[in-house]
């Protein structure tokens, strides 16, 4: 057994980083057995910025390098949130001090970035976890557990889209997240990432991908600051050239022979996050949909013929991952307990001395489809997820 309390120093403090501070405060309410996190430090480059951050969510003290974390002998657990180009100098860096590591997704900005910092991670023999949180919907863990029990039977299909509209404003500013030197790619790193861990966890591994992508709006105005999901352009001030993808589709040939098709796009008027996925076995399908996420659409073939069709579960019962810690059958949850889940396996992979899931080499697996998607978009052709 590790120990009761884990100390966090925590580099980032915007979506993510309040996203993070939330799990750490409202888990020990809700997973009183789980070792509690202890918001020791929090770091972020703007000092205004990030003191104001440590007071609203709650750490103990901010620093604005996140080289002092590393130093510092009262922290055990290294938080990495920042934009995707600060993870792996900081991850590396903090493995070999020896300090645990939860890292945002997409892992890196390169496959090969990537492998670097799973290597250097394992290395220093530190327990390593990549924030792929929409694993841990409870109705999601319910898809799982049936694909896993073979309820669905041999899995035919699967299919997953998501689908958001924040930049369908060509005046919307060019936001860390359109620069590939920040951001590694568009769409497809911020979104499908998501879909393909989805799918790794749900079917298992891709062999193979063809994929197509686009961006729509070529340039885009300067952003005043550093803002991520929201932010002001000028129509007439400077601009600068978009140079990652708005839109990323593929197809996918599963290891077991299922057949995939993902899409992922900011480019769906009316779809916020639209996180999708349906899966057909030869048993039965399920259908997860995001915005509504704490259900889950299944379907059995078994069912008798006068009540066959999708019923709604609604993964609120006690047979339900997470649900019992939170409130009566019905009385449904959010996005932020996802996060809280999550940490939730962190902490008990901690303080049980054992891997965690999703870990790094989750993460590269995720990283090798990105960029099998890629090769097949700039040679247009099917690549092996093997060839990269
Ligand atoms: O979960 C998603 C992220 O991975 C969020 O909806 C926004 O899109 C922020 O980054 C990505």
């Amino acid at each position: 057994m590790g120990k009761r309390e884990v100390r966090v120093g925590m580099v980032g403090y915007k979506f993510m980083g309040k996203a993070h501070s939330h799990a750490y405060r409202d888990l020990p309410m809700f997973f009183p057995q789980t070792a509690r996190p202890v918001m020791k430090l929090i770091c972020g480059r703007d000092e205004a910025g990030v003191k104001q951050a440590q007071q609203q969510f709650g750490w103990e003290g901010c620093v604005t390098d996140w080289r002092e974390l590393l130093r510092r002998d009262d922290i055990d657990l290294i938080d990495i949130n920042a934009p995707s180009d600060a993870h792996k100098e900081i991850a590396i860096a903090a493995a070999r001090a020896g300090k645990h590591l939860f890292c945002e997704k997409p892992l890196a900005l390169t496959l090969a970035d990537a492998r670097d910092m799973l290597r250097e991670a394992e290395a220093a023999g530190v327990t390593h976890m990549v924030g792929f949180n929409y694993r841990f919907a409870p109705a999601v863990q319910l898809a799982k557990k049936l694909i896993a029990e073979g309820r669905l039977g041999r899995i035919y299909h699967f299919r997953a889209w998501f689908l958001q509209d924040w930049i369908v404003d060509p005046d919307f500013p060019l936001v860390w997240r359109l620069q590939k030197e920040v951001a590694g790619s568009g769409s497809h790193g911020d979104l499908g990432a998501h879909l393909i861990d989805l799918a790794h966890y749900l079917v298992g591994g891709i062999d193979e991908v063809i994929g197509m992508s686009e961006t729509f709006i070529k340039e885009r105005p300067l952003p005043s600051s550093m803002t991520g999901l929201s932010g002001k352009g000028s129509k007439d001030g400077p601009r600068g050239e978009v140079n990652v993808d708005d839109a990323t589709l593929f197809l996918a040939r599963f290891e077991s022979g299922a057949l995939g098709s993902f899409e992922a796009t900011r480019f769906a008027p009316g779809h916020r996050c639209t996180n999708a996925f349906e899966i057909n076995g030869s048993l039965g399908s399920v259908k997860f949909d995001f915005e509504r996420m704490n259900e889950l659409q299944v379907y059995f073939t078994g069912d008798a013929d006068d009540v066959q069709g999708f019923r709604r579960v609604l993964a609120t019962d006690p047979a339900h991952a997470y649900s019992e810690a939170w409130w009566p059958p019905g009385h449904t949850i959010g996005y932020e307990h996802t996060f809280i889940h999550e940490t939730v396996e962190l902490m008990n992979a901690l303080q049980e001395g054992r891997r965690a899931a999703p870990d790094f080499a989750d993460g590269v697996k995720c990283q090798q489809v990105l960029e099998a998607v890629d090769l097949s978009i700039a040679e247009r052709r099917w690549i092996k997820t093997s060839e990269v």
